[in-house]
């Protein structure tokens, strides 16, 4: 029996979801649509199967097929990356980085990462309410006043403390990131690099961001943001990697499995195999690159709109809106934003002299409305319908004629 006739009340609300990822913009970085192909593996019979172990080495019978489809999904992100190994069983990016402290570290070693207000991530080393920050002995830098990280400080925090693990790779950070500098410092402390290019994966496989690969050990990523797969993760292991530990690979499979997880999810990693495939495409090139244009587009309009941006811009998908200026807090502006159709984040910028709850910036990305098909046009107007939002924020009038048109803009472009 269809979902419909089964329980139409869910029916019902998966479909007024559908229609408000149809009628609005999403502008939330991290945020994404898969392709119908991804979606059809992800709701398949897959999901019905338990396969502990990895190919050839499972704990269950009945593995003829997800074996092969596993093993589709590890050669896949293996050529696409340029590594030796591959993982695809992580449940999402936070596990995928657990497999890797697990594989590496003692409880309570030092692991260092940027600082969750600069730009990084809850587990890369938040204190005292996370795994990372509680088990581990965390060490937080931060970008500089200027927003940009800080190589210089970073090396001489790391050759203070002298971490077993250095992580880079970030979730509010608009400009390159110089892994060779990470590599010299990590070389210096003889600590591990892991970069977590979770936001930045299909720019990366498509050339439009440096690649982490010569320089990391390892690499975790999500498959959800610019590759635009399904929820789920990887764990690549480097050439690097392999040369500094050969067992390497084998201690980052045992941390997964069974180290942290049970059964993988063998639909998402035959979304994983899907999204794999399609991100080798030209096109696929194409579209990362249009990521980064429309950011570029959009970072322009912004500022001729007056608004300030954290490090004046951007060179990769993202944008963070410093809103001090315009005497509003990204929490505010964030719900005004969604008002007219336009759904970002509200964020903290570096030395936010706010609380993350009502902070002072908004964070944007490009990579769905790109998606999409939108281009430089679309994002000069989305960038006036900014401006008017947050101007006319105390008229519902307003923000409804906004939203009407954000939604007719849509419409020109179907999911
Ligand atoms: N939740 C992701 C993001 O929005 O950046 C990071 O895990």
């Amino acid at each position: 029996m269809s979902l419909k006739n089964t329980d139409p009340k869910l029916a019902e609300l998966i479909k007024k979801e559908q229609q408000r990822q149809q009628e609005t913009l999403m502008l939330i970085p991290s945020e994404n649509y898969a392709s119908e192909a991804v979606q059809q593996a992800v709701g398949s019979c897959l999901a019905n199967k338990y396969a502990e172990g990895y190919p050839r080495r499972r704990y269950y019978q009945g593995q003829a097929y997800v074996d092969q489809i596993e093993q589709l999904a590890i050669e896949r992100a293996k050529k696409l990356f340029n590594v030796p190994h591959a993982n695809v069983q992580p449940y999402s990016g936070s596990p995928a980085n657990a497999a890797v402290y697990m594989a590496l570290l003692q409880a309570g070693e030092k692991i260092m990462g940027m600082k969750l207000s600069s730009g990084g991530h809850l587990t890369h080393g938040h204190p005292k309410i996370t795994f990372s920050g509680k088990f581990f002995q965390p060490v937080q830098y931060q970008v500089g006043k200027d927003g940009w990280l800080d190589y210089q400080a970073i090396e001489k925090l790391a050759l203070k403390h002298r971490p077993k693990l250095i992580i880079t790779g970030y979730t509010a950070y608009p400009r390159i990131v110089e892994w060779q500098k990470f590599s010299a410092i990590a070389k210096k402390v003889g600590a591990w690099l892991m970069a977590d290019i979770s936001h930045i994966a299909g720019l990366v496989i498509a050339g439009v961001h440096p690649s982490p690969v010569p320089y990391a050990e390892l690499i975790t990523t999500t498959t959800h943001k610019t590759l635009r797969g399904p929820r789920g993760a990887m764990i690549l292991v480097t050439q690097k990697g392999l040369q500094k530990d050969s067992q390497l690979a084998k201690k980052i499979d045992r941390a997964v499995f069974p180290g942290l997880q049970g059964g993988p999810h063998l639909n998402s990693i035959a979304g994983i195999a899907v999204c794999l495939k399609q991100a080798a495409s030209a096109n696929f090139k194409k579209y990362a690159q249009q990521i980064v244009k429309n950011a570029q587009a959009l970072v322009k309009e912004l500022i001729n709109q007056g608004f300030e941006l954290v490090t004046g811009g951007t060179d990769n998908h993202l944008i963070l809106i410093d809103l001090r200026k315009q005497g509003v807090d990204g929490k505010t502006a964030a719900v005004v934003l969604e008002a007219a159709g336009l759904v970002v984040n509200y964020n903290t910028i570096p030395y936010d002299p706010n609380p993350p709850r009502c902070p002072s910036g908004i964070r944007l990305g490009t990579p769905a409305v790109t998606s999409r098909g939108m281009g430089e046009l679309q994002m000069k107007k989305i960038a006036h319908w900014f401006k008017q939002a947050i101007d006319s924020r105390d008229s519902t009038k307003e923000l409804d004629k906004i939203k009407k048109e954000v939604k007719a803009l849509c419409r020109k472009y179907p999911l």
